[in-house]
């Protein structure tokens, strides 16, 4: 099995009060902290339920975004990359779970240019490469730093492109299993995934796009009754979880966790 779908370990941050001067790109309302910490412990019971060793960081509140850690490292099974995030109000995000990384891999690198941003949310990891989306968040120099420091361990990277007013590439993307994409018609249109088996969302329920593959379970954003029942009719076991106050700040599924399986 791939190292992308099969993982002993995850990461997570439990939301904290602060969550209400998190970034968005449009103002739906501030999310209600009790029912996106219920929502966040059903996404890491459905975690556990594989199997895996979940973490679980307490809240950061001088970090609003802190939840969304997907955004902080790059989880390969060879070592750790500690991102640079474009936005200012969570550069800092990132040392902050430099230490965390230290304590599971052997080996945990960073990118470091001043003028190199990447984050997580840009990257996503296939059994072949590595595809990173430039965004208003990752540009050029993070991702050419992320491909030297990759290359030792064996990794290839293409780069690609976020479809506009999309805040990450994998917002509108997520791997279901070594060879299938679950994409946005907008994004897969760009002809990104040609060479992989592509299901797409339906038309209107975008916001289905990012899920997760975690071990033997799709968790996918509730809500999106036809994209549910396409990715368990092509043969997936779908939980759903609740995502309405995550998704007024543009997080889904992908950014709650770091998942990965660390060689010591
Ligand atoms: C942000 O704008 O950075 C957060 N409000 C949402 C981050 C979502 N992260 C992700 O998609 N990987």
């Amino acid at each position: 099995m791939s190292f992308s779908i099969q993982f002993t370990h995850a990461i997570t941050r439990r939301p904290a009060a602060s969550i209400t001067r998190g970034l968005r790109a449009v103002d739906t309302g501030n999310p209600d902290l009790a029912l996106m910490q219920a929502h966040h412990d059903s996404y890491i019971a459905t975690l556990r339920e594989t199997g895996a060793t979940v973490i679980e960081l307490p809240p950061l509140d001088a970090y609003p975004d802190s939840v969304f850690v997907e955004d902080t490292a790059l989880c390969l099974p060879q070592g750790a990359v500690v991102m640079r995030p474009g936005a200012p109000s969570r550069l800092g995000e990132a040392a902050e779970m430099a230490p965390h990384l230290h304590a599971l891999y052997g080996e945990v690198v960073g990118i470091t240019g001043a003028e190199s941003f990447i984050e997580g949310g840009d990257i996503l990891v296939t059994e072949r490469e590595i595809l990173v989306g430039r965004s208003a968040r990752t540009n050029a120099a993070g991702i050419a730093e992320l491909a030297r420091l990759v290359a030792p361990w064996g990794h290839e990277l293409r780069e690609v492109h976020t479809p506009p007013g999309v805040l990450h590439f994998k917002t509108d993307c997520s791997l279901l299993d070594v060879d299938t994409i679950l994409s946005t018609t907008r994004l897969s249109a760009s002809g990104c995934f040609d060479g992989y088996r592509v299901i797409d969302v339906a038309e209107g329920e975008e916001a289905a796009a990012n899920t997760i593959r975690f071990n033997d379970l799709v968790l996918m954003p509730a809500g999106f009754p036809r994209t549910r029942d396409a990715i368990a009719a092509a043969g997936y076991t779908v939980r759903e979880i609740g995502n309405s106050e995550c998704a007024k700040l543009d997080g889904g599924m992908s950014c709650l966790s770091l998942r990965f399986t660390p060689r010591k």
